[in-house]
């Protein structure tokens, strides 16, 4: 199949309904049913305003009902519905990066996890100020293991990588008493604030929010990217494929979905052993192709090329095809639909994690202690699954890009230190970053991530607004479903240098990277924070003086609203494509919008705006304003 420079999206849903089509041949259900089936949706929900958190409601708030049955009123309701909101993000990070914690325990010198990048280690065990001189390198992985696990629990202090922020950020943090603590404490404090009878005053539970975002990105999403890389390698840019047309015909096609690179790695290993090479060509398959949907689809092709074969809205599409043997999935951002589409088809529907347990699947546990023995197992069942597919079901839809992947903080340093020769550490620097940006050469830069959502036309808001942007010489960072839609459109490949303005189109063809750079998955935004956090320090301007901003046009998850309680208590001001569920209450809307909330603790706010054309000129502006600002 041949390559596509770029993708539209009237193609992809054309292909999207052709897939469709493939389904009602076999009594196949599909997201765009369930969305018919769904509407109207429950405006009480929408609003924020209703509260279930005592069995005496369901409480839901009207101007002839102002109070609950308790007595709380509809501030107190929106922005206790809005912490647990959090926490439920924050948990799914966190508990994510403690599994790679444990993996990280499990590793051992020709085990099934290994460490790859024993520098990136030994400097983290600086920061946290453990000696590594002299130790063996998997008995400091051991210890930084049992210490980055009591982040979780320590009953004292504060997140260890909290450290990492700027003064100034610090000081921003411990004025408005935000400063994350313990990751469990801060998860549990929210949920016991929200317990019936206790917060309901507006302030404070958002100052809460703030802080259990902050224990996510500052804490267990930051140790899930930065531990990943320790084990799997820290990305440096390299060249893979995106979209549908990545499933091959006549090979077994294996699909990773959901977050933890811990299962995954496992599966591309055995995919490429061959033992079970051989086996998929007794079956008559040419090989394995191993492929990835949602943030695994990230991880692995970031570490290891793995194509990229769609995003959240497209996971259905993956079955729909007829080629897929089997979808793997570890946990996070799974439709539990997966189980009854895969039995309409030959796929197996194979979960691994305890804790995402999913009617009509195969489960499989995996343990770090049993990774490779589970890994094998699975790779066999995909391939003995070959010889059920029903060939006239086939229909892999033809869609392909090159997008180039992997950059990593350390590799963006590289690459910009490549090409200045301004050599100042082995590291790299982001010096040449800065003064591009002083100059205007580009004008500044929108961390755009998050998911997909019914509600937006799939796809649109990203690569609409990508699009906007880097003609108007803003680079743009992604992550998660951001980054796979840009991927599947053509728009990381290098190519995607014709679609830029004059100074950022420049700034590409100098540096030999695309306009939109892929940061990885959603826990990774944590290296978008570093990014920030470095650029702000070697430039001696505070993080929310920087011409950055935070983008989620189509986000769905809770884990969306603690990155972007995150991303905002950083300084960085974030732009909604989705309301958070808090148009209820006009005094949680001006904490979390306007002037007079987190603005002035922080110095950054959301804005919520649903029409695209005026996200991407308000993000254009907000740029150009802090540039003025700056006096560049
Ligand atoms: O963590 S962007 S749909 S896959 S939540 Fe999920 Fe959203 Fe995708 Fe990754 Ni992030
Ligand atoms: Fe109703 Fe109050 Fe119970 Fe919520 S906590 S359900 S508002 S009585």
């Amino acid at each position: 199949m041949d390559y596509d420079r770029f993708i539209s999206i009237e193609r992809m849903e054309q292909a999207t309904e052709s897939l469709l089509e493939n389904g009602r041949k076999v009594g196949a259900d599909s997201w765009q049913q369930r969305v018919k089936n769904q509407s109207p949706q429950c405006e009480f929900g929408e609003s924020g305003t209703c509260c279930r958190i005592c069995s005496m409601g369901p409480c839901r708030i009207t101007p002839k009902s102002p109070r609950g049955i308790c007595g709380c009123d509809v501030h107190g309701i929106v922005g206790r519905n809005y912490v647990r909101f959090t926490a439920g993000g924050a948990a799914a990070h966190s508990d994510h990066g403690r599994q790679i914690m444990h993996t990280l325990y499990e590793t051992k010198e020709g085990g099934a996890y290994q460490i790859k990048d024993p520098d990136k280690l030994k400097r983290i065990a600086d920061e946290w100020g453990v000696e590594s001189e002299g130790k063996d390198i998997y008995d400091l992985a051991h210890e930084m293991a049992y210490k980055g696990l009591l982040e979780y629990g320590k009953p004292f202090g504060e997140q260890l990588f909290a450290q990492r922020a700027p003064e100034h950020t610090r000081e921003l943090w411990e004025k408005a008493e935000i400063m994350p603590r313990a990751i469990d404490r801060e998860i549990a404090t929210s949920m016991h604030m929200t317990h019936m009878g206790n917060s309901s005053l507006a302030e404070a539970l958002i100052r809460q929010s703030l802080r259990t975002g902050l224990c996510d990105g500052w804490g267990g999403s930051m140790m899930g990217t930065e531990f990943s890389d320790v084990m799997f390698g820290t990305p440096k840019p390299l060249d893979t494929t995106a979209n549908i047309g990545v499933m091959e015909r006549d090979m077994v096609n294996i699909v990773v979905h959901g977050h933890d690179p811990s299962v995954s790695e496992m599966v591309v290993f055995y995919a490429n052993d061959p033992e079970m090479i051989a086996l998929a060509k007794s079956y008559g398959a040419k090989g394995i192709n191993v492929v990835g949907v949602c943030c695994t689809g990230n991880e692995v092709a970031m570490r290891q090329g793995i194509p990229m074969a769609g995003n959240f809205l497209a996971q259905e599409n993956i079955v729909l095809t007829g080629a897929c043997e089997a979808v793997v999935v570890d946990v996070q951002c799974i439709f539990p639909a997966l189980g009854p589409l895969s039995k309409c088809f030959h796929t197996k529907f194979i979960t691994t994690s305890p804790i995402a347990r999913m009617p009509d699947s195969e489960f499989i546990e995996f343990h770090e202690a049993t990774a490779a023995a589970n890994g094998k197992a699975i790779v066999k069942m995909a391939v003995e699954n070959y010889k059920n597919r029903d060939w006239d079901l086939l229909n892999i839809p033809d869609l392909k890009t090159e997008a180039r992947v992997g950059y990593s903080v350390e590799a963006i340093k590289k690459c910009l230190d490549g090409v200045t020769n301004s050599h100042v550490d082995e590291l790299g620097t982001l010096k040449p970053l800065r003064d591009v940006v002083k100059a205007g050469v580009i004008r500044g830069a929108v961390a755009m991530v998050g998911c997909n959502n019914p509600k937006v036309r799939p796809d649109t808001a990203h690569i609409q607004l990508m699009k906007k942007l880097i003609a108007n010489d803003i680079i743009v960072i992604v992550s998660g479903c951001s980054a796979q839609a840009a991927a599947k459109a053509g728009l990381m490949s290098l190519e995607a240098k014709e679609l830029c303005g004059e100074g950022l189109k420049r700034v590409c063809e100098l540096v030999g990277i695309p306009p939109i750079l892929h940061m990885g998955s959603c826990v990774d935004i944590s290296r978008m924070m570093v990014l920030a956090s470095d650029l702000s320090k070697d430039w001696g301007v505070n993080i929310s003086q920087v011409p950055v901003v935070g983008c989620a046009p189509e986000w769905m998850s809770e884990k969306a609203v603690s990155i972007g309680n995150y991303v905002i208590s950083t300084g960085i001001d974030t732009f909604l494509g989705v309301d958070p569920y808090t148009k209820g209450s006009s005094e949680v809307t001006e904490l979390l919008q306007g002037e007079q909330g987190v603005k002035d603790w922080v110095e950054a706010c959301f804005t919520v705006e649903t029409d695209i054309e005026k996200m991407g000129d308000m993000m254009i502006q907000r740029i150009e304003d802090k540039r003025a600002a700056l006096c560049i």
